[in-house]
């Protein structure tokens, strides 16, 4: 073979193995693992359930409407607070994926939240309706309980609303091979969302991008699938002397989920920050980068993304690292 078709082979078969890395062959056949599928009907009444802004919210058993059996859990709120509602906590096994969902129907705008341990995660804003409507959201469980709280969403309003068939089901883990992944890098401008991208000769790729707090600053980066344990290396710039984060988050299937916050040292200056491990079902196929931080004015940036199975990358490997 020549030198040049040498090349192209070996060009070929990093293609192939990125694609089966990053484009889900081989991967997650999801299901439902009957051992941790929570099914609460309000059959039995509404035990374990609590008014969310303590004190304003009305809750009882009712054979007023149900999706399910005879009966469903019927919230008046007050209009007092903008946040009322109810909430629960559901035992789980931990360091799993949970799909969450409960049907509402009513009068009121709702969302499905829960708390995971990198913040708030948030279901679809719902106009209730007379019609049974599904709320969902995914989330990965660190711990052994997940909290569902079903709120107002729409500031202070006089809701009625009927729940039924809240469901926590563990999504099993994907099945997947234990593939090292070797350092891959992306630039974050080459995943455009609503920040500037940058011209830069001195930045990886010859860009970067830098928006404002909530800025995405990358969006849906590709993610291995594999089962070892993944770190995401991110190359940041920020222009305060205040300390921000930078946010990894997803937004699919259902709720945007926060994965990691990872702070950022006020050093003008570009350093490299790591977050992980994450483990297999932990992130699905993309995530996302944003920024936040106490002042709403202060640019924050992302050069480039390394992502690999290595916990001990040195700055100096992380820049030397290739794109696909
Ligand atoms: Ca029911
Ligand atoms: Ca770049």
């Amino acid at each position: 073979m020549s030198k040049n078709g040498g090349k192209m082979g070996k060009r070929i078969y990093l293609a192939v193995a990125f694609f089966m890395l990053f484009a889900g062959m081989g991967s997650p056949a999801r299901g439902e693992d009957k051992n941790d599928n929570v099914n609460i009907d309000f059959e039995d009444g509404i035990a374990g359930w609590k008014d969310y802004s303590v004190g304003g919210e009305v809750m009882s058993q009712s054979s007023e409407e149900a999706h399910s059996g005879k009966y469903s859990l019927k919230v008046e709120t007050a209009g007092a607070n903008s946040l009322e509602g109810v909430v629960t906590t559901v035992g789980v096994s931990p360091m799993a994926r949970y799909l969450v969902s409960v049907y509402a129907k009513g009068q009121g705008k709702i969302y499905l939240c829960t708390l995971g341990s990198n913040g708030w995660i948030y279901g679809k804003k719902t106009d209730l309706t007379s019609e049974w409507q599904e709320l969902k959201l995914g989330m990965f469980a660190r711990i052994n309980v997940i909290v569902p709280n079903i709120i107002t969403a729409a500031g202070t309003q006089k809701a009625i609303f009927y729940l039924d068939d809240l469901k926590v089901v563990k999504v099993s883990p994907p099945a997947l091979s234990k593939a090292e992944v070797e350092p891959i890098k992306f630039e974050a401008e080459n995943y455009y969302w609503n920040a500037k991208t940058v011209t830069d000769s001195s930045a990886s790729g010859g860009a970067y991008a830098e928006g404002f707090r909530w800025y995405e600053l990358a969006h849906d980066v590709p993610y291995p699938q594999t089962a070892t344990p993944v770190y995401i290396y991110l190359k940041v710039w920020l222009e305060d002397n205040v300390q921000h984060t930078i946010t990894i988050t997803h937004g699919k299937p259902e709720g945007i989920e926060s994965l990691a916050r990872l702070k950022v040292p006020a050093a003008k200056e570009w350093k490299w920050l790591k977050a992980g491990p994450f483990q297999a079902g932990e992130i699905l196929e993309k995530f996302t980068i944003s920024t936040d931080g106490p002042k709403a004015e202060i640019k924050a940036r992302v050069d480039s993304i390394v992502i690999s199975t290595k916990d001990n990358l040195t700055d100096k490997e992380l820049d030397a690292a290739k794109c696909p």
